[in-house]
């Protein structure tokens, strides 16, 4: 029989539904009722973080509010959704941003100050949510603030994790540590535990074919985990509009393993139950590499498999045939992690829906959408045929079947080509074996896009090249990255937010979601008033980092400098090295000139952080050299005013939040060829600062929206480094011969200008030989590119005109742009009016 909803009175329920809390007498209440409830705490003994989180739960409330309202209308008006499945999601803190969304930032603080509180404190209280290593993990979080804000019914799903990205501490001799991250310790307010919301996901145990004339197999036996969803709620920019990121935590099918327990075993049972909570206990920590480990597959397929159940349940409850699955259904692959979905859609519609083969593959290759974020050779994901038999046999036999019907198709197009099918087989020879995660992704995928316009044309000639000649160019294109100017602006750079909205005449929503309005600024390039508040508010940015730093790290920085940030992880391919050996070369530069001479120099501080992948040894070492070559540095009394240098220990969103702002020139100097697209390049552009660059990823875009005149750009260009290397190899020439000043600097290291020289040795070596990353081929330029820098700044307000031009010309790289090519073009996707 029908349900009668609501149960009960009817006017009841009406007159208590709650409505948002906007104004400040509203906000006050709420905040004092989680004080005295949701904390059982009183005025009398709050604290800041007791404050913060009461604040934070108020927010919470009105998030929720929207959020139902924006799932109810998804649920009657059954507009396809599209899911973005990342391992990673680097959000940062949420409260301020939340505030920001929802346009209450004033009435919050008004509120907290009433109640005895500072809301810049309170905002110092939380951490923050660092599920993710870097560009790949911030990217995400960037595009769920663009669905959100561009109304786009867009879901995230990925790993709850126990911990997230280390914490670094660096020794006193400049040696990466790495401390836990337990992010959780406090409570997460911003996050709301499903309990109803939990399937079991299966792990080893066996499968075998029906062999009843149908694909069919039963997968049974093994070991089953259950996966408990917590939400946290996405809001959008100035809309009711609030979209769902669902973490999946793991936990055992029964808190302990009762015949184990009865038997008298307790260490046995309190195993199995480590084992199940162990899949998300961590992020792998890793940016660009993969490690094989058995681990990292499980959290894979735990992640992709409860993610699935839940789309599969929620399309069954529209009561449409499972072939109209890819009509309400668009699942995006933020790179290879979730590539095991395909095979486990496969098995789904195969053992579970009784689908014929075929039309399994159609409505699967139909779902998927695949983004590809680096053609390193090290980070191509591919699993070891036998783990794969052992953990998830049922999907090594489905991997296989698709591998043959794949090779069939490949070989009637290409008869007789057995080096071709060698080459694009799923399965790479070799002891063991291992498959592909790139090639399944691909040709499971109704598209595949690189990042930016030079990668994705990467993708198609290198990694991808075969399966461009086999499906066909038009499966694969580009969709330049973005960044979400909520965050990367009005977030971290409120005077500029501010400075843009009056000088535009309209209120920041409009122009925070129109951001090529920005260009419409130019003309105040030429405006000296204009300028000079321009020039004040980067003046302010760089006297918050420096208090930022008096207060965190007790150093005392020169505001009066240029300031030139490179923040990122530490890779070889960013070349960090190349920039700690420039300013080792301006160091001696300093040291040769005469005191009236350094006189007319322009002071510089040059800012790095960066995490490196514990493993990393070579990277461990250049952080390292960098702290070392700080300590010389900035006690120099000869050099101090002209040249200082910081390590800033523990990079993460919010401090990225301080720094971007504060910086005159920012560098991306990977090896052409080498980063994908970048994305910090964006945000400090955004904020008004120069860009100091290699040809690679989206800094050539960039270049081409800000004018050649208003970046420095510098190095061999990507079609010129395969010949660089190989000369490099088989023509070696020596560093003397390439850059006498490189030459020099690294002689200073080696004989222990900044400590110890021989343990930089083995980083020394990669230049000396071999020289992957063409450091000393790249040095002179890079070097030239510098002292261009340092000739432009020397003119101020042609400086402050072209980072005027600088940030007017980022219209482009907003992520609601690119969020709205995937909607359009790839998910085929449109926007839902949540009404008030
Ligand atoms: C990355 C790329 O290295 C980076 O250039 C890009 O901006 C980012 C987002 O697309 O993805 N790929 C991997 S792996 N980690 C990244 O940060």
């Amino acid at each position: 029989g029908k349900e009668k909803w609501p149960r009960g009175d009817e006017k009841t329920w009406k007159e208590n539904m709650r409505a948002l809390e906007t104004d400040v007498p509203g906000i006050s209440r709420n905040i004092v009722n989680h004080v005295q409830t949701s904390l059982a705490r009183q005025a009398y003994n709050l604290d800041d973080l007791g404050a913060y989180q009461a604040a934070a739960l108020s927010v919470r409330d009105n998030l929720i509010l929207n959020w139902n309202d924006t799932q109810l209308q998804y649920t009657r008006k059954e507009p396809k959704r599209a899911y973005y499945l990342s391992l990673e999601f680097l959000m940062g803190r949420a409260l301020d941003n939340a505030l920001l969304n929802l346009d209450l930032k004033k009435q919050y603080s008004e509120s907290t100050d009433k109640l005895g509180f500072n809301m810049e404190d309170l905002l110092e209280q939380e951490r923050d949510a660092a599920l993710g290593n870097g560009g790949l993990g911030r990217l995400a979080a960037c595009y769920l603030d663009s669905s959100a804000s561009m109304e786009l019914p867009v879901w995230g799903y990925g790993l709850r994790y126990k911990y997230g990205i280390f914490q670094q501490l660096i020794s006193p001799e400049g040696q990466q540590l790495e401390a836990p991250d337990p992010w959780l310790e406090n409570q997460n307010p911003w996050e709301l535990p499903r309990l109803d919301v939990q399937y079991d996901v299966r792990f080893y145990g066996s499968a075998d074919r029906l062999n009843d004339g149908t694909p069919r197999a039963v997968w049974s036996g093994g070991q089953e985990v259950v996966a408990q969803a917590y939400d946290v709620m996405i809001p959008g920019c100035f809309t009711k509009s609030t979209n769902n990121l669902r973490l999946w935590e793991s936990k055992p099918k029964r808190g302990f393993d009762l015949n184990s327990f009865n038997a008298g075993d307790y260490e046995r049972a309190v195993e199995s139950s480590n084992s199940a909570s162990a899949i998300t206990s961590v992020l792998y920590p890793n940016d660009h590499t993969t490690f094989g480990k058995e681990l990292r597959l499980k959290q894979q397929y735990f992640w992709t498999a409860a993610s699935l159940a839940d789309m599969i349940r929620r399309f069954k409850n529209i009561g449409k045939p499972i072939t109209q699955f890819p009509e309400y259904v668009a699942i995006q692959l933020n790179d290879t992690h979730p590539t095991m979905a395909i095979p486990e859609l496969m098995r789904i519609l195969v053992d579970e829906e009784d689908v014929p083969w075929d039309t399994a593959w159609q409505i699967t290759t139909n779902t998927f959408f695949y983004t590809n974020h680096t053609v390193l050779p090290e980070a191509l994901e591919k699993w070891p045929v036998p783990l794969m038999q052992h953990l998830l046999p049922r999907h090594l036999q489905i991997i296989y079947d698709i591998n043959m019907y794949f090779l069939q198709a490949v070989e009637k197009k290409f008869p007789g080509d057995r080096e071709r099918l060698a080459r694009m087989s799923l399965i790479e020879e070799g002891f063991p074996q291992q498959i592909r995660m790139a090639f399944l992704a691909c040709i499971g995928s109704r598209k595949v896009n690189g990042v930016a316009e030079l990668h994705s044309e990467l993708v198609k000639t290198t990694i991808l090249k075969d399966f461009v000649e086999f499906e066909g160019a038009g499966k694969f294109s580009n969709v330049t990255n973005g960044i979400t100017p909520r965050r990367w602006l009005d977030q971290c750079n409120p005077e500029l937010s501010a400075l843009i909205s009056k000088s535009l005449n309209v209120p920041k929503q409009v122009w925070l979601k129109d951001l090529f309005m920005l260009k419409k600024l130019l003309p105040l390039a030429e405006d000296a008033a204009f300028r000079k508040e321009w020039a004040e508010i980067k003046q302010r940015n760089k006297e918050r980092l420096a208090h930022h730093v008096r207060t965190t790290l007790g150093l005392e920085i020169n505001t009066n400098a240029m300031f030139d940030v490179q923040i990122k992880r530490l890779h070889e391919y960013k070349r960090q090295s190349l920039n700690i050996l420039g300013v080792i070369h301006r160091y001696l530069t300093l040291k040769d000139m005469s005191a009236e001479e350094r006189k007319k120099v322009n002071p510089r501080v040059v800012f790095f952080a960066a995490k490196a992948a514990p493993g990393y040894w070579i990277a461990k070492l250049i952080i390292r050299l960098i702290v070392n070559v700080a300590r010389i540095l900035n006690a120099d009394p000869e050099t101090k005013d002209y040249l200082q240098l910081y390590f800033l220990p523990d990079y993460s969103v919010s401090l990225a939040e301080v720094l971007i702002p504060a910086s005159d020139i920012s560098q991306h100097i990977s090896t052409a060829g080498t980063e994908a697209s970048g994305t910090s390049n964006m945000k400090f552009c955004l904020n008004g600062g120069l860009l100091l660059g290699t040809v690679d990823g989206a800094n050539i875009e960039i270049g081409e929206e800000v004018g050649e005149s208003n970046v420095f750009f510098f190095g061999y260009l990507t079609p010129e480094v395969e010949q660089v290397r190989y000369n490099n190899i088989y023509h070696p020439r020596p560093v003397e011969e390439k850059s006498p000043a490189l030459a020099r600097v690294l002689s200073v290291v080696s004989q222990g200008m900044f400590g110890d020289g021989g343990i930089y040795e083995p980083f020394l070596n990669t230049i000396r030989q071999g020289d992957y990353y063409l450091i000393a081929d790249d040095f002179d330029s890079y070097i030239n590119a510098l002292k261009m820098v340092d000739d432009a700044y020397l003119d101020k307000e042609e400086w402050i005109k072209k980072s005027i031009r600088t940030a007017c010309t980022m219209g482009k790289f907003s992520s609601d742009r690119a969020i709205m090519e995937y909607a359009e073009s790839y998910w085929n996707l449109e926007p839902v009016k949540i009404p008030a």
